[in-house]
């Protein structure tokens, strides 16, 4: 077992130190300027997923500003689907749209057959990362759930009720699990893919988890995780793999035990002691600053800031939003907040 010497894997083999790590879920993105003129130098949001250099350059501006611990690989969720031959576009302010896969008959348009092809520029980018960033900063890399995965592929985009997506998995709970069944290999051979390439640490997005009622959850979110986590970890037993099964609620803890994971991230509502007690106790926590109140900066960021500090910091934790950056936040007030975690405890 070698000790790495990056505060964030540090942290996640379960070790303190001085001051937490801290990176931000959507570090990079649109609130930034120069991200903005580069998304529009590539085109379309695709096509800057797809270019290994431009990639790159997203993935490092957040670290320019802020030197944060850990840089994320910046692709989306989405190429899984679009690498399994589902139509995908993102549309200008309202996000992706695919061509929804509905039936077990609609199966059959998806293909294993290109998808390391189409993903090659993902896995170049990742190369380009490993001498790009700095020698203290962890590279993470990353892929949605095959729940969340699920809920695009079958809604076609995004959501608020999840109508398609549930009445498939409850009425046909066997032909829906076929759909899981593939999401979980292709993400299992995209995750190894990055591991070999270089990535130190993987994160799984399940931005949807807690939408599901407790017999779901189960099935779809736990059981497909854990068979995630053990697939890599047969292969790969060193590489730490945080959960984010956002709005799990009550679950949070079953959704510990039950998938194997290394570290988890907490959303926002998660109350911060309860967390403290029943999960930090058991592994390395990642969380939870309310992303809006990055947006709203000053005294009430810093107090927020001080108090998950002070409850979670003094054992395993990584400070990190409980969801991703809005496009509306001040980089000014992410300057602040880097500025706070890095004199802490002082
Ligand atoms: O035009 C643009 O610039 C598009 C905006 C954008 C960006 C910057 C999208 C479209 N995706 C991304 C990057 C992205 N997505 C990263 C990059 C690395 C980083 O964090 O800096 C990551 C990790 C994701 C993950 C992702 N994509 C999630 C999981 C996390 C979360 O926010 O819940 C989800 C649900 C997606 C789907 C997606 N992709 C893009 C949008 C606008 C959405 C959300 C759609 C919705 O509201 O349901």
């Amino acid at each position: 077992m070698t000790f790495p010497n990056k505060l964030f894997l540090r942290t996640l083999t379960g070790k303190t130190s001085s001051r937490p790590p801290f990176w931000l879920m959507r570090q990079a993105g649109r609130y930034l300027p120069e991200y903005r003129a580069v998304r529009t130098q590539a085109g379309s949001f695709l096509a800057l997923c797809f270019d290994p250099a431009l990639a790159t350059e997203v993935t490092l501006q957040p670290l320019r500003r802020y030197d944060m611990d850990a840089a994320i690989l910046f692709s989306d969720i989405l190429v899984v689907p679009h690498a399994l031959g589902q139509k995908l576009d993102y549309l200008d302010g309202e996000g992706p749209r695919l061509e929804p896969i509905r039936t077990t008959q609609d199966l059959l348009r998806l293909s294993q057959e290109r998808f390391h092809q189409t993903l090659a520029p993902v896995y170049e980018t990742i190369d380009r990362l490993k001498t790009a960033i700095p020698a203290h900063t962890a590279l993470i890399g990353f892929a949605g759930s095959p729940w969340t995965i699920a809920t695009y592929m079958v809604e076609g985009g995004a959501t608020k009720e999840f109508v398609e997506v549930k009445r498939w998995a409850y009425r046909d709970p066997a032909g829906f699990s076929a759909l899981i069944d593939l999401i979980v290999d292709a993400t299992i051979d995209y995750l190894s893919a990055q591991i070999r390439t270089g990535v130190e640490a993987i994160q799984l997005f399940d931005s949807w988890a807690g939408v599901l009622p407790e017999p779901a959850f189960r099935r779809f979110v736990i059981e497909p995780t854990r068979r995630i986590v053990t697939a890599l970890k047969t292969h790969n037993p060193e590489i730490p793999i945080i959960g984010f099964p956002r709005g799990a609620g009550l679950l949070y803890l079953d959704y510990v035990r039950g998938t194997g994971i290394d570290a988890l991230a907490l959303d926002t509502t998660v109350p911060l002691i309860w967390a403290a007690r029943t999960l930090q106790t058991r592994l390395p926590i990642q969380g939870n600053l309310d992303p809006v109140l990055l947006v709203a900066g000053g005294s009430p960021m810093a107090e927020a800031v001080h108090e998950i500090l002070h409850t979670l910091g003094p054992k395993p934790f990584i400070f990190n939003l409980g969801h991703g950056v809005v496009q509306s936040t001040p980089p000014e007030h992410v300057a602040d907040l880097a500025e706070l975690i890095k004199s802490w405890p002082h």
